[in-house]
């Protein structure tokens, strides 16, 4: 099945690709939106996806995600992809300096557009801050070390992180959910 993804992020693409590719041949739209102010991945994945269906053909998805730090009270959450942009990994790094509690959780968002209806996909992952940069990939991988890795950042897991990730969570969803349409 054919389905659009849309998002600025080419990192998110190359993953849903890898996930997905047995079941669902996605066409990327890359197009950088304004997210609505919220305190809430589902309620900005959905009115974005509410959004996007005014000018995109059916079927479609989306993806919030996002770093919520427990020692800052769930910060970035919804503020990651700006925090990113403007703290990056060594700000994050600063702002955890003599923290004790390091866990964090990534959490993903998938809102899927099909037959006139939102379908939401949440993946959750726990896990903690690392204490330096380790390892590549992008965003907050070389600082998020999943519970279930050995200790491993997701920047250390290179493709594996798909077994670990909050991505890998709520894909499986969304492409078993697509393969039970198709089937
Ligand atoms: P969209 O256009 O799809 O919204 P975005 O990058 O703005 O792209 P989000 O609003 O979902 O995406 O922002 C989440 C931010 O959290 C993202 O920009 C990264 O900085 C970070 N992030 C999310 N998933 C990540 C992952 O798997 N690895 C590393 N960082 C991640």
């Amino acid at each position: 099945m054919k389905i659009y993804f849309v998002s600025s992020n080419k990192h998110k693409y190359i993953e849903f690709r890898r996930i997905l590719k047995d079941v669902i041949d996605i066409n990327w739209i890359n197009a950088d939106y304004l997210e609505p102010q919220s305190d809430n991945l589902i309620d900005v994945a959905i009115t974005s996806a509410k959004w996007f269906s005014h000018y995109i053909e059916e079927p479609f998805f989306l993806e919030d995600a996002g770093l919520f730090i427990d020692s800052l009270g769930g910060f970035p959450g919804v503020y990651s992809s700006y925090v990113f942009k403007r703290l990056g990994n060594n700000g994050v790094l600063k702002l955890l300096d003599g923290v004790e509690n390091r866990s964090a959780r990534f959490v993903s968002v998938i809102a899927l557009h099909i037959g006139g209806r939102i379908t939401i996909f949440e993946g959750v992952v726990e896990g903690t801050i690392s204490e330096e940069i380790r390892g590549g990939g992008w965003g907050f991988d070389p600082i998020f070390i999943p519970n279930e890795s050995n200790g491993k950042t997701y920047g250390e897991l290179g493709e594996n992180k798909d077994l670990f990730s909050h991505r890998g969570r709520s894909a499986t969803k969304l492409r078993d959910f697509i393969g039970r349409l198709v089937a």
